[in-house]
């Protein structure tokens, strides 16, 4: 029996492994103890990309895009497009638990999260406007290099069930109404204990067009390891990249199986880095980076 492990996108995903961790040595589900970590991220006013201080999209407002899936079940929930509830994560809890459906959107996912006694609240700080506008696209200026990262937390708990989250504000900027990957279950996020649990951050167009997570999590399934899987993701962008004749776009890939191995990798001059928790430790990584 594996002991737990559990790993997240970026440096503030230390503070995911580090909420995560105590949940998991106290042998609480996989799920749990990834919906937490996620929660610490989105409660983090400093962190201007997932949950609470999100940047806002082209008119300045806040619309969070999460997912969750559970590995032994795959029961899954999601919500796009969610305004003023800073708790994306949970809410896509409740849609997978106390509705039919997986996936609510905008207003709907607001109403519901409301019926769920979420508060209501402004999302937007001080600190996140004034960001938000320095960030604002002028006419020839190169894109921000950092204004997408999303926390995806996948977790493997004692009993060896794999549990994943997936939660952000998105694009900065993007139109109104846009949903990226982190909300759509086989692209942002897919977890199966037969196989394997994936995730990405990064644009999540490209991401969606390869269906990347599930992509992962069947290679898997097939016998590649975890670092073989996401490594075999990126090459997937890559070709496609050369194929429609751009420069693959910035998509960084993370992966978990059932045996606690983890693998990460990452498209040229991302500097992805990802945060590792096993019992006693905690480690701040640096992807493998996949050129063309
Ligand atoms: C999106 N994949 O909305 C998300 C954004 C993000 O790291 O990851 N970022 O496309």
């Amino acid at each position: 029996m594996p002991d737990f492990v559990v790993i997240a996108t970026w440096p503030f995903g230390q503070t995911a492994v580090k909420t995560a961790a105590p949940l998991l040595q106290a042998g609480k589900p996989a799920l749990d103890a990834a919906l937490a970590g996620a929660q610490a991220v989105e409660d983090d006013p400093k962190v201007h990309s997932v949950g609470f201080a999100g940047l806002g999209n082209a008119i300045g407002t806040v619309q969070l895009d999460a997912c969750v899936m559970d590995g032994q079940t795959l029961s899954c929930g999601a919500v796009a497009g969610l305004e003023n509830i800073r708790h994306p994560a949970a809410v896509a809890r409740r849609v997978m638990e106390k509705t039919p459906h997986v996936l609510l959107v905008g207003q709907g996912a607001q109403q519901f999260a409301i019926q769920q006694g979420f508060p209501l609240e402004t999302l937007l700080t001080p600190e996140s406007v004034a960001e938000w506008e320095k960030k604002r696209p002028r006419p020839k200026q190169e894109p921000m290099k950092d204004d997408h990262d999303t926390v995806t937390v996948l977790a493997l708990d004692r009993k060896g069930s794999l549990g994943g989250v997936c939660t952000t504000s998105g694009l900065a900027h993007k139109l109104p109404g846009r949903v990226g990957d982190s909300p759509l279950i086989g692209s942002g996020l897919y977890v199966d204990n037969t196989a394997g649990a994936a995730g990405a951050t990064g644009v999540g167009e490209e991401v969606i067009r390869i269906g990347g997570s599930l992509l992962m999590v069947e290679a898997m399934r097939a016998g590649k390891t975890p670092q073989e899987a996401c490594e075999l993701a990126v090459r997937r962008l890559n070709v496609l990249a050369v194929r429609r004749g751009v420069h693959p776009a910035q998509v960084a890939f993370l992966a978990l199986d059932p045996r606690g191995r983890i693998g990460a990798a990452c498209t040229e001059r991302y500097n992805f880095q990802y945060a590792v928790a096993r019992p006693g430790s905690t480690e701040l990584l640096k992807a493998k980076e996949i050129g063309t």
